[in-house]
C-alpha cells in the first residue's frame, strides 16, 4: 500500500477567472482522503501550500499574474520534492493548471536525484504549450508544459539550472483545443500527442498500453496531470474552459485502472476544478472516483498484465 501526501494548491490566478481556488476544499469535501484510506492507503493531508513571495519578479505583459503564479510554483516545487524524497506519493489538489510548473519541476528534480527519466501523462483538452510570446490570452495555465520542458523561459520563476522534462517524454491524451502557434511548437518539440481523433480511432486501451510500455522500458517515473476539461463537459461541467467532445466516464476510468495496474505512477495533479461552476458537486465527485481508480479501486479482480 502507498503512503500518500495531499498538497492543496489554491491558485486561480493562472486561469483568468475566479473559482479554482476553491478546488482543494471541494475535493476534500468530496472525500478524497477517506476514499484513499478505505482502499488501505496511508494518507497525510498537508493542508494548502503557502505561496513563497516572488517580489523579485517584475510584471510581464504576456504573463498575467506572474508573481503569484511563480509564488505557487516555487512553493510546490519544494513541497513536492520533499514529499517524494520521503518515499510518499504526492497528490496535488488544484487549483489551476499553472501549478504544474511547480509540481512537475519538483518531480523532475527528484527523477534527476535518482537517475531515472521523468515521463508526464497530460490528460487535458488543451496542450498547455504556450509561452508569453505565443499565448492568445496571457493566462499562465496555458503554459506549464512549455515551462517544464524549458520552452517558456522569460522570467526566473524557478532556477534556470533546474532539471527539465524532455518534450518527447510528454504524452498528451484527449487534446482537442490547440492554438495555432502552440500547434507548431508541440510538433517542433516532438510532444507525443494523442488527440481525441486518435482516441476514437485507436481506442484508449491501445494508447495506454503503448505509453506504459515505453515508460516501463525506460525504467521511468510517471507523473499524471489530470485537467477537469479532459472529460466531456456533460460529465464534468465544473471547469472554466469546457470543450465538447471529451473523454467519457468509461475512458477516464479505464485510464486510471490501467495506470494502477502498471505500478508506474509516481505523482498526480488534479487541476482546474472550479466549484463555482460545478453542478451540485458532480465534477468534484467524479475526480475523487477517478483518483480511487488510480489507487486500486476495481469492480472485479482481474489478472494484472505481466511486466
Ligand atoms: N490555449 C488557451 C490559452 O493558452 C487555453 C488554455 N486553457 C486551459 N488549458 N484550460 O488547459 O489561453
Ligand atoms: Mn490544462
Ligand atoms: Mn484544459
Ligand atoms: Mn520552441
Amino acid at each position: 500500500m502507498t503512503t500518500i501526501t495531499l498538497i492543496g494548491a489554491p491558485i486561480e490566478e493562472g486561469s483568468g477567472r475566479r473559482g479554482a481556488a476553491m478546488g482543494p476544499t471541494a475535493l476534500r469535501i468530496a472525500g478524497i482522503d477517506t476514499v484513499l484510506r478505505d482502499l488501505g492507503h496511508t494518507v497525510h493531508d498537508e493542508g494548502d501550500v503557502k505561496p513563497l513571495p516572488a517580489r523579485d519578479l517584475a510584471n510581464h505583459p504576456g504573463a498575467n499574474n506572474l508573481q503569484i503564479v511563480a509564488a505557487f510554483a516555487r512553493a510546490l516545487h519544494d513541497s513536492v520534492h520533499d514529499t517524494v524524497r520521503k518515499g510518499h506519493f504526492p497528490i496535488i489538489l488544484g487549483g489551476d493548471h499553472a501549478l504544474s510548473m511547480g509540481s512537475v519541476s519538483g518531480m523532475a528534480r527528484h527523477a534527476a536525484d535518482v537517475g531515472r527519466p521523468l515521463f508526464v501523462l497530460w490528460l487535458d483538452a488543451h496542450a498547455d504549450f504556450n509561452s508569453p510570446s505565443t499565448s492568445p490570452s496571457g493566462n499562465m495555465h496555458g503554459m506549464p508544459v512549455a515551462f517544464f520542458c524549458g520552452q517558456a523561459e522569460f522570467a526566473p520563476i524557478l532556477p534556470s539550472d533546474r532539471p527539465l522534462v524532455d518534450p518527447k517524454k510528454v504524452f498528451q491524451v484527449g487534446i482537442r483545443s490547440v492554438d495555432d502557434r502552440e500547434r507548431e511548437e508541440i510538433t517542433e518539440h516532438g510532444v507525443r500527442v494523442f488527440d481525441m481523433r486518435a482516441v476514437d480511432e485507436l481506442g484508449m486501451a491501445h494508447i495506454m498500453r503503448q505509453i506504459l510500455e515505453e515508460v516501463r522500458a525506460a525504467n521511468g517515473l510517471l507523473h499524471v496531470s489530470l485537467d477537469v476539461d479532459f472529460m466531456d463537459p456533460e460529465l464534468a461541467p465544473g471547469v472554466g474552459t469546457t470543450v465538447p467532445g471529451g473523454a467519457t466516464f468509461r475512458e477516464a476510468h479505464l485510464i486510471m485502472e490501467v495506470l494502477w495496474e502498471s505500478g508506474l505512477v509516481s505523482s498526480l495533479d488534479v487541476v482546474e476544478l472550479n466549484p463555482f461552476l460545478d453542478d451540485r458537486g458532480k465534477s468534484a465527485r467524479i475526480l475523487v472516483e477517478l483518483t480511487a481508480s488510480l489507487f486500486g479501486r476495481r469492480v472485479l479482480d482481474r489478472p494484472t498484465r505481466s511486466a
